[in-house]
This record gives structure tokens, sequence and C-alpha cells, in this order.
């Protein structure tokens, strides 16, 4: 099994891609934004505790996370592994999903950092609350938080990818297909 990390800000572009590189590498795409927006639209009991979280862009509680990709990964039969895509987004949810690998035998592989500016992601999520309904993309000052938030407390986790030699940064201006190229070449190096 491989283990990719989809990385990089809000806007960033990693759902966009993580869904067509997961097709295209028989990968499990686990998005753990999306995994919590099932919970928000299926109205659980969860769902509706960090609905207020999500929507001023803070980030939700690490237990909760981990609870949610530990079950998947144990769920998992029949794939050439994981893209990661939005976890982990602190330091402790790196070294949770670091143990939960080692101890199934597995490891990070690759760590793929989409490179965009804040004037771009801005640009992007403003258009997306065009037509996404999501109450995180709909405020400009969420989106700075949101932006603040993974300066603050995602991007140090950039430093255990450099440490393992697993780090990847890749342009993430362009076409999504001129991208999706980029971290195709980036895939086929460990596969
Ligand atoms: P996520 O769902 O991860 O949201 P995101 O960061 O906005 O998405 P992404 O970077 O994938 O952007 P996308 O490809 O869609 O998280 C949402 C919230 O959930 C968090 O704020 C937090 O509250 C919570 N959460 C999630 N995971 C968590 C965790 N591990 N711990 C704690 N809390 C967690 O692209 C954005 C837009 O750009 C799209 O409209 C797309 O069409 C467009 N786009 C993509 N590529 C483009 C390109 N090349 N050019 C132009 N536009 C492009």
């Amino acid at each position: 099994m491989i283990n990719v990390l989809m990385f990089g800000p809000p806007g960033s572009g990693k759902g966009t891609q993580s869904v067509t590189l997961a097709k295209k590498y028989n990968m499990l795409h686990l998005s753990t934004g999306d995994m919590l927006r099932a919970e928000l639209a299926a109205g659980t009991e969860l769902g509706r505790k960090m609905a207020a979280i999500m929507s001023a862009g803070e980030l939700v509680p690490d237990e909760v996370v981990i609870a949610m990709i530990a079950q998947k990964i144990d769920s998992t039969t029949g794939k050439t592994g994981f893209i990661f895509d939005g976890f982990p987004r602190t330091v402790e949810q790196a070294d949770a999903l670091q143990n939960m690998l080692k101890e199934r035998g597995m490891k990070i592989d690759l760590m793929l950092v989409l490179d965009v500016n804040d004037t771009e992601l801005m640009d992007r999520m403003k258009k997306r609350a065009l037509v996404s309904g999501r109450a995180d993309d709909a405020d400009e000052a969420v989106i700075n938080n949101r932006i603040a938030v993974y300066r603050a407390k995602t991007e140090p986790v950039i430093d255990y990818g450099r440490r393992a030699k697993v780090s990847r940064t890749v342009e993430g201006i362009g076409s999504i297909d001129d991208i999706f190229v980029r971290l195709c070449r980036h895939i086929e190096t460990i596969i």
C-alpha cells in the first residue's frame, strides 16, 4: 500500500486533484473535510457539534478526525493505497497518522505540497462560494481565518515530510490538467 499526503492551504486544489489521482492510481481518497460535511448534511450529532467550528474556519478537535481516518483505513480493501486530503492538519494529527500507519506496517511515502499564493486562494474560494453553499467559503473574514489557521497550525506539518525526505513542493497555479500532470510525475516515482 502506498500512502500519499495531499497538502496545501485551503483552496489550493487538494480535493480537486485528489479525486482524479485516486481514480488513476486505484487509491482511496480520504478527505476529512468531505467526511465532516457528510456528517453535517446527514444531521448527525457529531455534524451538529462540528458545524459552528467549521463555519468559523477553525479546526475540529484532533480526536474527531483521527478516529474517522482510523476507521476508514481498517475497513478498506482492494486499493493500491490512500490519498490523505486535508489530513493531517496539526502536528498531533501527523503523529497519530504516523503511529497508525506504523502499527499496520505502512509509512507515509510521499507528501505533495501545493504552492498557491493567498490572493489566488481567496479568489478561488469566493468563486466556489457561488456554487458550493459552504458557509466557510461565503465570508472573506472566515477565509482569511482559514488561511491564518493553516499558516499557524498546519504548515508546521511540512517539517515532518522534510525530515522524512518525502515532501515535494508542486506549483499549484495553472490549469487543473497541468497541475495534475505535475503531481503524477511525483507519484510515478514511488509506484
Ligand atoms: P477541506 O474540505 O479540507 O477544505 P479546503 O481546504 O477548502 O479544500 P481544498 O484545498 O481541497 O480545495 P479544493 O480542491 O476544493 O476543509 C474544510 C474544513 O473542514 C476545515 O476548515 C476544518 O474546519 C475542517 N477540517 C477538515 N479536515 C480537518 C482536519 N484534519 N482537522 C481539523 N479540521 C478539519 O479547491 C478550491 C477551489 O479552487 C475549488 O472551487 C476548485 O474548483 C478551485 N480550483 C482547484 N484547482 C484550481 C486551479 N488549478 N485553478 C483554478 N481554480 C482551481
